[in-house]
């Protein structure tokens, strides 16, 4: 008795269960970004994080890298189709910049130099889950992948990972970023293929 049907096994279907679906395995680092590269020195670089109602913090390269930097090992994924398994990084857990913080604030937008936006749920952030990385490949972070510093939130599509990002501002109600405004979704879970919302 066939088990598949015709033209299944013909189909191009990842055997790779890190694979998401609609993605391919990419083994090189593809530069992806909307405007010019960012070149922050360390010494000039500074992270504000601003709450409604609180005085916003911000922290210096060196406060930065007191909190704690830890590795993280995790895969990548694009919306443009390309996923890379097994990349190495460092960072600082966004849990470590939060710490203290008091705010029923559900949404956060992220901000970077030169001015681009996304928008992630707060709980997408937290848990371990979103860093402040630093390091790609056990050297300082490129420039043209974001470098000094980037956030990194592996776990959904890397546009939501901002390049050169500088803050992190909390909001009461979701509101679209950079991408999220030109119809990305608003969320970007790769598994659930949110890429793009209907109008
Ligand atoms: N500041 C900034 N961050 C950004 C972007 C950008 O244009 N500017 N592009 C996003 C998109 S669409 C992608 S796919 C990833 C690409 O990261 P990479 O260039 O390191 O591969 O960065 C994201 N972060
Ligand atoms: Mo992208």
């Amino acid at each position: 008795m066939a088990v598949f049907s015709p033209g299944f096994r013909g189909r191009r279907r990842s055997t790779n269960p890190g694979l998401p679906p609609g993605q391919y395995e990419e083994h090189g680092f593809p530069v992806l970004t909307a405007g010019p590269t960012q070149r922050v020195r360390t010494d000039d670089w500074r992270f504000t994080l601003t709450v409604p109602g609180a005085e916003d913090r911000v922290w210096t390269w060196s406060q930065l890298m007191d909190l704690g930097p830890e590795r993280i090992d995790t895969d990548l994924h694009c919306v443009t189709s390309w996923s890379k398994f097994g990349t190495t990084w460092r960072g600082v857990s966004v849990d470590r910049l939060l710490e203290g913080v008091e705010s029923d604030a559900e949404y956060v937008m992220a901000g970077s130099y030169g001015g681009y936006t996304t928008n992630l749920p707060r709980e997408d952030l937290t848990g371990g889950k979103a860093w402040i990385a630093f390091e790609y490949d056990g050297q300082p972070l490129a420039p043209e992948h974001g470098g000094p510093a980037r956030l990194l939130v592996p776990h959904l599509y890397l546009w939501k990972s901002a390049k050169w990002v500088n803050s992190l501002r909390f909001m009461q109600r979701d509101e679209a970023g950079f991408w999220e405004s030109l119809g990305y979704h608003m969320h970007g879970d790769p598994w659930q293929e949110e890429r793009y919302r209907s109008a």
